[in-house]
């Protein structure tokens, strides 16, 4: 017999599914709407995946697999749905994937019955998250994702080795498992993106390169590689990209993150770049374009962050952190850049294409000084006063 309190439990997730989203009055920068409420969060998971329901091996309704956290998403829009494929970490510090589809990208985002079960290809591989959803010209859905190992070759029980695990697909049902990425110079990888198109004949990766499972070493930024087969990608030659660079939000680290928009001005990237204080790593999501032709070679440069946590956000399991590895271009033009916030639930921000190019190409680049950003400051104050005074 089925448990009453299933029936409780249910309506819950029900309701969070049905509650309508809204636009976030508190907050205007012109350049994006944020959400009030989040797009996925844990109690948006079915019962079914953490209760075993029958109250007769389950009288005090106990969560048997409990799930902690649903956050950063790959994103894809098909056949007029909006798909998103979470990350999601189960109590037992695995993460998994799992599909959630909507009609209109801000809410009502419903999991599948079921999570995605990989194939079982990589008898090393320990845990996987962050997906990248590449809706490529080859005609396959390429899922881009973190396959972590523990490191064997140290005496450490935490060492691990991050590299970038490929799958792909038709209809986010059936996947196919492809072998890693293999990068011939750098040691570990985490936040491959592979591009949308062919460049030169051949498939594209934005790469990471990293000396260390945390911290990226004398890796200088994103990356960029090309390789000819992706059934054995192996990528020879990587070449920067966006840099990490002194004194910004790039200090520490940056990544690659949704796949990237393609524009009449270029590609835009929506990445996050990291930068260390007093209170631990701080996560922010920053933007550049790239060249339509070359898409290595970055052609405009935001100053700053796009997305910073906010209010609540900044709060969770890994605080201070908003994170994105998918955003999806509707066929309207507007734009939905889902985010997560200090690993623990995902959040949309929705903007237009013309809006993201306005703020791509006109907002200056960092002169990386103080001085020169108070006289950069000073010029837009002045050209504002001037004009208040006529
Ligand atoms: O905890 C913050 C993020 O840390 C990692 O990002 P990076 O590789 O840039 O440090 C990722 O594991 C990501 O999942 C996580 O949100």
């Amino acid at each position: 017999m089925i448990h009453a309190k299933y029936f409780e439990e249910a309506k819950k997730v029900e309701a969070l599914i049905n509650r309508k989203n809204v636009v976030d009055d508190n907050f205007y920068n012109g350049i994006y709407d944020r959400y009030v409420y989040p797009v996925l969060t844990r109690e948006m998971i079915p019962p079914t995946w953490k209760y075993d329901i029958d109250e007769e091996t389950n009288p005090f309704f106990q969560e048997r697999l409990g799930i902690n956290a649903v956050f950063n998403s790959g994103a894809i829009y098909l056949n007029g749905k909006y798909y998103l494929v979470a990350r999601i970490e189960g109590n037992d510090r695995k993460s998994f994937f799992g599909v959630a589809e909507s009609d209109n990208g801000v809410d009502g985002f419903r999991f599948w019955d079921y999570p995605i079960l990989l194939p079982d290809t990589c008898p090393e591989e320990t845990n996987v998250y962050d997906m990248r959803l590449t809706q490529h010209e080859d005609g396959y859905i390429y899922g881009v994702f973190c396959s972590e190992s523990k490191d064997t070759s140290v005496n450490d029980l935490s060492a691990a080795v991050a590299a970038a695990g490929i799958v792909r697909t038709k209809d986010l049902k059936t996947w196919e498992r492809l072998p890693n990425l293999t990068t011939l110079r750098s040691p570990q990888q985490r936040n491959v993106v592979l591009h949308p198109e062919f460049v030169d004949g051949k498939y594209a990766f934005y790469t990471r390169p990293m000396d260390d499972f945390i911290e990226t070493g004398s890796g200088g930024g994103v990356g960029f590689g090309l390789c000819e087969d992706i059934t054995h990608a192996v990528i020879d030659e990587e070449k920067m990209t966006s840099l990490r660079k002194y004194h910004t939000i790039t200090e520490s680290k940056n990544g690659a993150g949704a796949v990237p928009i393609k524009t009449e001005r270029g590609w835009i990237h929506i990445a996050h770049g990291v930068r260390n204080t007093a209170a631990g790593l701080r996560y922010v999501i920053y933007a550049f374009a790239t060249d339509l032709q070359d898409p290595s070679k970055v052609i405009a440069e935001p100053s700053g962050l796009l997305i910073g946590p906010r209010g609540e956000e900044r709060v969770g399991d890994v605080s201070n952190v908003v994170f994105t590895n998918g955003a999806i271009c509707a066929p309207d033009g507007k734009i939905y850049i889902y985010y997560a916030s200090s690993d623990t639930r995902l959040h949309v921000a929705v903007t237009t294409t013309e809006k993201l190019i306005d703020y791509v190409f006109n907002t200056p680049t960092d002169p990386l000084r103080s001085v020169e950003c108070v006289a950069q400051r000073c010029d837009l104050i002045e050209k504002n006063l001037k004009l208040l005074a006529k």
